[in-house]
């Protein structure tokens, strides 16, 4: 079992003390002359987590090839193994959100276990119904929770709760459900059928759900199916969610919009509704690429969570009930130093946005002043939030620097040295 000692993350830590000190202050110096609270802010930043998905710790690729490199984790222990070296570094990345049955657990106390060596707990878990398992009975190919036939139907959604039954094991609160169900020609299917028969297989699945838990129902425009998705937008998804109950909320995958789509403003409309169930964090060029979150459009990110923090300010239990997760695949990059990066974009967007003057901003609005509101979301946009994201880490005990101490103490290496070079991890 491969594990950074606290005290190595404290030498490293050392060796970029002063440079922190001095840029800190200099921060600090201006943030207060703005009458900003840092404490509030740090405390905000410290305890914030964002769940790494069991599916992104190896080499994704794309359906053209795909290049391993090396050291990928062989099974569920070792993908836990990868997210307890990022939370080491980061200490934000505190959960994994499982995917079935790509990481099916054998033995679920000794995985609970093993993430708790890690201090990691698990978030949503995810079902898989676009792609048949060697062992099942009837295929997807034309659909699974919308299918025509009844047993295609129901297989579908006792896999659901066969998911719901190994999240409950590990402690998940949530499923999410991803449905690749719609077709690819006009005329293939009738669209209001596919949708009532999703309906319907979706409430039995949450009829079976925990008190205690919420189902997550994802979109996504196109792809697999290229003319029709069943639950193409996020107004499908709230839609179903506001017929099934309660505890249905809509989950937003950045990436899985038309490219232009102002995701900020659909975020605030579920937040309105109480609806938004959680995030898969990626970023996008054109449509679902799954590249790192913030390579993109760190704007766009900065103004969901503008978004989030206006909310919060009157139903604060809103970080709190949403869900936070990674959702990327790594084509070029070491997964582990891809996602500290998305973890570092993450967690800039918060800070930044953390940082609006909200009454100001409430002023320029009430003014129809759009000049002053441009000027006061650019301010805290190019405000460089670093080292605050730095003083959180350091105030709990994680690397200055998560991406050079990774590189520094030669992670990859140790895993390959582990593993080996020709490893292959399940998933994407
Ligand atoms: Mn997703």
């Amino acid at each position: 079992m491969i594990k950074i000692d606290s005290s190595k993350i404290e030498e490293f830590n050392q060796q970029n003390q002063n440079q922190h000190n001095h840029s800190f202050e200099f921060l600090c110096t201006e943030l207060i002359s703005q009458g900003i609270d840092i404490e509030s802010i740090l405390t905000n930043l410290i305890t914030f987590q964002v769940a790494v998905p069991s599916w992104a710790l190896g080499s994704g690729g794309t359906r053209f090839g795909r290049f391993p490199i090396g050291g990928e984790p062989r099974n569920l222990e070792e993908k836990i193994e990868d997210v307890g070296l990022i939370h080491a570094l980061n200490n934000s990345s505190g959960a994994v959100s499982l995917h079935i049955p790509w990481d099916i657990p054998k033995d679920s106390q000794a995985i609970k276990d093993l993430a708790a060596e890690y201090n990691l707990v698990f978030d949503a878990v995810n079902s898989n119904t676009f792609q048949d398992q060697v062992d099942q009975e009837y295929s997807y190919k034309y659909g699974s929770l919308s299918h025509t036939s009844k047993q295609v139907r129901e297989q579908a959604v006792a896999h659901n709760k066969d998911v719901i039954k190994f999240g409950e094991e590990l402690g998940s609160k949530a499923l999410t459900v991803w449905l690749a169900d719609g077709s690819n020609f006009p005329g293939q299917q009738n669209f209001r059928e596919a949708l009532n028969r999703t309906k319907d297989s979706l409430t039995e699945i949450y009829d079976s759900l925990p008190s205690d838990w919420r189902l997550l129902i994802e979109y996504k425009p196109f792809e697999p199916n290229f003319y029709s998705m069943v639950i193409p937008d996020w107004g499908t998804s709230f839609m179903l969610a506001s017929k099934i109950g309660d505890r249905a909320k809509t989950l937003v995958d950045l990436g899985h919009h038309l490219p232009n789509t102002n995701i900020e403003q659909i975020v605030a409309i579920l937040l309105n509704e109480n609806k938004l169930g959680g995030f898969h964090f990626n970023d996008s060029k054109y449509a679902d690429d799954d590249l790192t979150t913030g390579s993109i459009k760190p704007y766009q990110l900065f103004l969901i969570f503008n978004e989030l923090i206006d909310e919060s300010l009157n139903h604060n239990e809103v970080f709190e009930s949403t869900a936070w997760m990674i959702d990327a695949s790594h084509n070029v990059k070491d997964p582990l130093e891809d996602l500290i990066q998305s973890l570092e974009a993450i967690n800039q967007a918060y800070a930044k946005a953390l940082l609006i003057n909200r009454l100001a901003l409430k002023q320029a609005r009430d003014n129809n002043d759009p000049v002053k509101a441009q000027e006061l979301l650019q301010t805290a946009f190019q405000t460089d939030v670093r080292p605050l994201l730095r003083e959180a880490r350091l105030r709990k005990q994680a690397a200055l620097d998560p991406l050079g101490a990774y590189r520094y103490f030669e992670v990859r290496k140790q895993l390959i040295a582990k593993r080996g070079t020709d490893t292959v991890a399940t998933g994407l």
